[in-house]
C-alpha cells in the first residue's frame, strides 16, 4: 500500500489534564502515515487524485488548535477521525501525536500516544421481532450512520420472515447493511450493542423476540474466533433471513 508521511509537524496548542495545561500553549508534534493507492494521481501526475498533504496538514492544525482536550488519546482519535472523514480516499491512518513538554517531575525524551485505524467494508444482518419492527429498524440504521467511525452504504429492503430456531415466536422483520467502518469489530461490536440496548434490547434467553438484534456477518476478509465475536457469523450460511437481503446489496460474496 502507497503512503503519505508527515514528520514533525508542530503545533502550539492547549491540551492537557492539569488546568495550567489548559491556558498555557506547549508544543504538540505529529508522524502521521495516510495509506491510500496513489497509483492514478502518479500515472497522470495530477494532485487531485491523491491527499494533499498540505491540506492534511491543515485539517490537522485546526483540529489540535481549536480544540482544549484532556488526553493526547482523545486528541489523536479527533485528528485520525477528522482524517479519514475528510479524505475519503484514505485507506489507513497512523497517527502518532507526541508531548515533549508534558508536565512530569522526571527528566524524560518524549511522551505520545499512537493510533491506527484501517477503513473496512462490513455485512451486517439486522432483525426485530417486538415493536414496531419497521420503525425500529429504521431507528438503527440512522444510529449506525451517526455513530463517528461508521458511514451506513447500502441497505436492503426489509423483509418479513419465519422465527427461526425454535426460541422466537413473532414473525420478523429483517434486512442487511454494509457499512464502511474505521472501528476496529470489537469496538463496532461496542457500538452495535449501544445501538441494541438504545433501541429497547434486553437480553434474557439466547434467541428469544427481540426489539433489535445486529449481527456481525462479514467484517472485511477477518476471521475471528473469541469469547464475544465469531466472524464470519458462525449460521450465516444456513439463515435464508441473512442470505436474501445479503445476496440483494452483495452478490458478489455469493
Ligand atoms: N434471529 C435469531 C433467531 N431467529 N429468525 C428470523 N426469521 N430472523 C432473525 O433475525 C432471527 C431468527 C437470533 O438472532
Ligand atoms: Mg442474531
Ligand atoms: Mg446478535
Amino acid at each position: 500500500m502507497d503512503k503519505i508521511l508527515i514528520r514533525g509537524l508542530e503545533i502550539p496548542a492547549c491540551h492537557g489534564v492539569n488546568p495550567p495545561e489548559k491556558v498555557n500553549l506547549q508544543p504538540f508534534i505529529f508522524d502521521v502515515d495516510i495509506a491510500a493507492d496513489f497509483y492514478r494521481a502518479a500515472k497522470r501526475d495530477d494532485l487531485s487524485l491523491t491527499v494533499n498533504y498540505s491540506s492534511a496538514c491543515r485539517l490537522i492544525t485546526e483540529v489540535v488548535s481549536s480544540n482544549t482536550f484532556d488526553l493526547i488519546e482523545k486528541l489523536a482519535y479527533e485528528c485520525v477521525f477528522a482524517l479519514f472523514e475528510n479524505f475519503s480516499s484514505v485507506s489507513g491512518i497512523s497517527l502518532t501525536v507526541w508531548k515533549p513538554q508534558a508536565p512530569m517531575k522526571r527528566k524524560f525524551s518524549n511522551v505520545g500516544v499512537t493510533v491506527s485505524l484501517k477503513r473496512e467494508s462490513v455485512y451486517l444482518s439486522l432483525g426485530s421481532s417486538l415493536g414496531d419492527k419497521k420503525a425500529v429498524l429504521d431507528t438503527a440504521i440512522e444510529k449506525l450512520n451517526k455513530t463517528r467511525g461508521i458511514s451506513v452504504q447500502k441497505v436492503s429492503e426489509y423483509i418479513a420472515t419465519e422465527p427461526y430456531g425454535g426460541v422466537a415466536k413473532n414473525e420478523f422483520l429483517n434486512c442487511a447493511v454494509q457499512i464502511s467502518t474505521i472501528l476496529p469489530p470489537h469496538t463496532l461490536l461496542d457500538e452495535i450493542q449501544r445501538i441494541e440496548a438504545e433501541c429497547g434490547r434486553v437480553r434474557n434467553k439466547r434467541w428469544e423476540d427481540r426489539t433489535l438484534d445486529i449481527d456481525i456477518i462479514f467484517y472485511g476478509d477477518k476471521t475471528i474466533r473469541d469469547e464475544r465475536l465469531t466472524v464470519p457469523h458462525r449460521d450465516w450460511n444456513n439463515r435464508d433471513f441473512v442470505k436474501i437481503p445479503l445476496k440483494s446489496i452483495a452478490p458478489q460474496l455469493f
